[in-house]
């Protein structure tokens, strides 16, 4: 392993990000087994976490996030509070969205995270109109949209990549291919190998990273994003991973290899970070184990915030469904 070009701070922001959205999905995954507790179907990113954590860290506030159902990284690496977003998922009042949105159609604004969707496909087109936003208005912002592998064989991420190349827009493509689209491999419904290469097709660097080496996933993601927020337009990101868990919770995931799910197992971007940080010095044991707990005591205060909140009353249902147009 080459030595980092990270700054120790970054370095220790990155785990610190990695370990709060894994505690923050394990805790799901147990709440899950607890029949009634979880509703609706819970798709977790576990053993993406490096991509949602390297990814973000990149960014500057004002550039707007649209992620898909497995999302939950990448909306708190970009600091959306546990509380909230953990209500949401539990359908409370007191949720990101009040509780109407659960965890599939998260919208937290106030980080500048526009939607998430589980319409597979959905959002790389929507993306492409935030970033003509961006880009007609003038500002510094650019816009990230997350998607799988299995979003990438859809026509609407193919016109939202035509057009984000026809217009220049500042919008960078971050595709999580990790291995599987529901049960299928990419094999069985994607032409290519690497993804990244149909970039060259739509006028825009495609590059493909180690999705489990989050300061690969950083160091890449940094470079691409310079290049969209430069106005050269857009660019594409392929980030090689593994879904560590079923296609939702629900999913006990017989068609996996458990040999496959075992060498990934071995390449969790969590433990591998870990001691990569306590090799270097980094980060000591007392240290990283104080970074753990800190991110348990966060997780267990969202879960203990759910519980208190209640589910949104039948008078809500109208609200927050339309925009009140501005009066002319
Ligand atoms: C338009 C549409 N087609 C199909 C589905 C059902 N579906 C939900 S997730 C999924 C697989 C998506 O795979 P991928 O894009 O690789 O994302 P991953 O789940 O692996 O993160 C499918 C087929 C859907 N939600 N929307
Ligand atoms: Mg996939």
């Amino acid at each position: 392993m080459t030595e980092s070009q990270l700054i120790p701070d970054l370095r220790i922001r990155l785990y610190t990000s990695m370990v709060l959205a894994r505690t923050f999905e394990e805790t799901i995954v147990a709440l899950c087994k607890e029949p009634g507790r979880m509703p609706g179907m819970q798709i977790l990113a576990n053993g993406q976490e490096a991509i949602a954590a390297g990814m973000v860290a990149a960014l500057d506030p004002e550039d707007v996030i649209v992620s898909n159902h497995r999302s939950h990284g990448h909306l708190l690496a970009r600091g959306a509070d546990p509380n909230a977003l953990m209500a949401e998922i539990m359908a409370k009042e007191s949720g990101v969205n009040g509780g109407k949105a659960g965890t599939l159609h998260l919208a937290v604004p106030e980080v500048n995270v526009l939607m998430t969707s589980t319409v597979v496909g959905a959002g790389p087109p929507l993306a492409a109109g935030a970033a003509f936003a961006q880009q007609y208005t003038g500002g510094p912002g650019i816009t990230v949209v997350f998607f799988g592998d299995g979003a990438a064989a859809e026509g609407s991420v193919h016109e939202a990549m035509n057009l984000a190349g026809v217009w220049k827009l500042p919008l960078l493509f971050v595709c999580e291919n990790n291995c599987w689209a529901g049960a299928q491999r990419p094999e069985e419904h994607c032409a290519t190998r690497h993804i990244f290469q149909r970039a060259s097709g739509y006028d825009m660097p495609g590059r493909s990273v180690d999705g489990n080496d989050v300061e690969a996933v950083y160091t890449l993601g940094a470079e691409l994003v310079d290049y969209c927020r430069s106005g050269k337009g857009p660019a594409f990101m392929e980030a090689l991973t593994y879904r560590m868990r079923g296609h939702g919770e629900q999913d006990p995931q017989h068609y996996v290899d458990p040999k496959e799910l075992e060498s990934w197992a071995a390449r969790c971007p969590v433990r591998r970070y870990r001691q990569r940080l306590l090799d270097d010095g980094v980060l000591s044991e007392a240290q990283i184990r104080a970074i753990d707990q800190d991110a348990e005591a966060r997780v267990a205060a969202a879960v203990a915030f759910g519980d208190a909140s209640p589910y949104p009353g039948p008078g809500t249902a109208l609200t927050d469904v339309f925009v009140q147009p501005p009066s002319a």
